[in-house]
């Protein structure tokens, strides 16, 4: 057996979260393998809405083993929050979710210096989700780092020793903090993790693998928050891509099996940094308003733009996606046409590779194509398609030439169609 990958094409917020949801039934397991509470993964049933931070979307499966792997930043805090939360529903979360010893522990002063450090740069700030992801990376590849597994033996002395460092380094950043407010339900935190089976998740997933046991890795953030390939300096401190579901899992590149890419049939962004097609006017407001386009995590609103397939291109090849997942196609039938990105315009240079840089005075040469003006979301096969989306979608396969399999027509796990 290999492990499939399930990742964000674009700038997050995907619908990851409610396919992997609808795909789970599928697996035996379900791994996150990067990101942290950063993550805003929402899923739908019974007109029930379920937003999940940490914890892998295979959960309310409770048959499946849901596993945070070793890439993932983990926030005793906000884990034990997002614990309480599915224990309020009903939920015994312990049966069915692991944690990897390897994976990073996020700490107060984690998210203190994520604050200084985004008060620090003034209008050039990241637009971070305020989590600890940057510093907490960092400390990992700093080598300073505390993981899940040093909650086991003598982690308050541990957790002093980082936090001096922590506390010197914050001093030299102009930034008022009060650890009291940021150390509260820490103990309570790591008590709460301690509750969990903790495992060396490279094992049990390689062992998995062995047994024939089929795996899902759900991916968070998406490709052009990359820390290698995204809009850097504006992304996240990990890989979002395919490769990162190597390392931060454990598992070989020749046992990856398929790639779904997931995407938008528009595109969204949240924080600051470049976005070729966005629109600040009232396209992108009727985007925002059919979409509901809010921040998971935070509630932000996030700033929409039209397809952008040079992007859309470059995240294809930089994950080698096998089926490509298209949600949220309902939220065009609100317009009359619709606009795809073909190609950049920068310094009068036509191109159609995702350059280095996004400088703000690049031009972007749109496409368009007929809207379906129709609603999708009551339709449960895709014989019932209007002419316009089928359209679109043969467009979208023949430009990227990776099928379009699933195609989502709504938040809910009932409205959603397999293609075949
Ligand atoms: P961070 O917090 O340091 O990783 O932020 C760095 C950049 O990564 C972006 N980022 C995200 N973009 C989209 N969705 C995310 N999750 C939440 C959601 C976001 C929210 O599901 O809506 O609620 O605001 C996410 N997490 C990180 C972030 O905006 C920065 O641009
Ligand atoms: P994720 O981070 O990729 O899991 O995505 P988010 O949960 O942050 O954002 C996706 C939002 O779109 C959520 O509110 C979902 O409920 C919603 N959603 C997912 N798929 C669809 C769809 O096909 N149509 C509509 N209208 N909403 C969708
Ligand atoms: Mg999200």
């Amino acid at each position: 057996m290999k492990v499939d990958v399930l990742l964000g094409l674009q700038w997050g917020d995907e619908g990851k979260g409610k396919v992997v949801d609808v795909l789970t039934p599928k697996y035996d397991v379900i791994t996150r393998f990067q990101g942290g509470p950063n993550a805003g993964h929402t899923l739908e049933f019974n007109n029930i809405k379920h937003v999940l931070h940490n914890i892998p979307s295979g959960i309310f499966h409770t048959d499946k083993m849901n596993i945070i792997g070793n890439g993932v930043v983990l926030d005793p805090i906000s884990f034990k929050q997002e614990v309480d939360e599915l224990e309020a529903k009903g939920m015994d979360l312990t049966k069915n979710l692991c944690i990897s010893k390897k994976a990073h522990l996020i700490l107060p002063t984690h998210r203190i210096l994520d604050a200084a450090s985004e008060a620090s740069k003034g209008k050039t700030k990241i637009g971070s989700t305020l989590k600890g992801i940057g510093p907490t990376y960092m400390d990992k590849t700093g080598r300073n780092g505390l993981r899940v597994g040093d909650i086991l033996d003598n982690f308050e002395q541990k957790y002093n020793e980082l936090k001096k460092k922590h506390q010197q380094l914050l001093s030299m950043y102009n930034f008022a903090y009060n650890i009291d407010e940021f150390e509260a339900g820490l103990k309570e935190g790591i008590e709460c993790l301690k509750k969990f089976t903790i495992i060396d998740s490279e094992h049990s997933i390689n062992n998995y693998i062995k047994e024939n046991k089929s795996v899902l890795a759900e991916g968070a953030q998406g490709t052009l928050l990359d820390i290698d390939f995204g809009s850097y300096p504006f992304v996240t401190s990990s890989n979002t891509i395919c490769a990162g579901a190597c390392t931060g899992m454990g598992v070989a590149p020749n046992k990856i099996g398929e790639v779904y890419g997931i995407f938008k049939a528009y595109c969204t962004r949240v924080g600051s940094g470049p976005f070729p097609t966005e629109l600040e006017d009232e396209t992108g407001e009727a985007l925002r308003k059919a979409g509901h386009e809010f921040g998971a995590t935070t509630g932000r609103p996030r700033r929409c733009g039209w397809l952008d397939l040079v992007a859309l291109k470059y995240s294809v090849m930089i994950n080698g996606v096998t089926q490509l997942i298209m949600t949220k196609g309902d939220v065009l039938s609100a317009f009359e046409t619709i606009k795809v990105a073909t190609a950049y315009k920068i310094k009068g240079v036509e191109t159609v590779e995702f350059p280095f840089e996004l400088p703000e005075d690049m031009e972007v040469v749109y496409t368009e194509l007929p809207g379906w003006k129709e609603d999708l979301t009551g339709m449960k096969t895709e014989n019932e398609f209007p002419k316009e989306l089928n359209n679109y979608i043969s467009y979208l396969e023949k430009e990227l030439e990776v099928p379009i399999k699933i195609i989502s027509v709504g938040p809910d796990r009932d409205q959603t169609i397999i293609r075949h």
